[in-house]
């Protein structure tokens, strides 16, 4: 709230209220079925990532297991998840997305 002076006019407080929203981790798991050229294009069409940065994500998905495609508040996260898994499952691909509390 605005600091209220006697004389009526409203100051601004030194730290003004800033609120910031739980994020979300979207988390793409690696299997041993889909392709390699998939999980990239499901990167660049749905993370927005440039061709050389969905290889370097899918690729730590492959060796490590699992990687992020990115972090979201929980509304556009949720709509990630679904649509990256409705995609892979229209496309008779296994690949899984998920979320989690940053
Ligand atoms: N492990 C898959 C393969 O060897 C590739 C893959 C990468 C799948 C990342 C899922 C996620 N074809």
């Amino acid at each position: 709230k605005e600091g209220q002076e006697e004389s009526g006019v409203a100051v601004a407080e030194s730290t003004p209220e800033t609120k910031k929203p739980r994020m979300y981790r979207v988390v793409i798991l690696n299997d041993d079925y889909t392709p390699m050229d998939f999980v990239v294009q499901v990167l660049k069409r749905f993370f927005h990532k440039t061709t050389e940065q969905a290889t370097k994500v899918m690729l730590q998905i492959h060796y490590e297991g699992q990687g992020t495609a990115g972090i979201y508040t929980a509304e556009i996260a949720e709509t990630k998840v679904v649509m990256v898994n409705d995609f892979s499952r229209a496309n008779d691909h296994p690949l899984m997305c998920t979320m989690e509390a940053e």
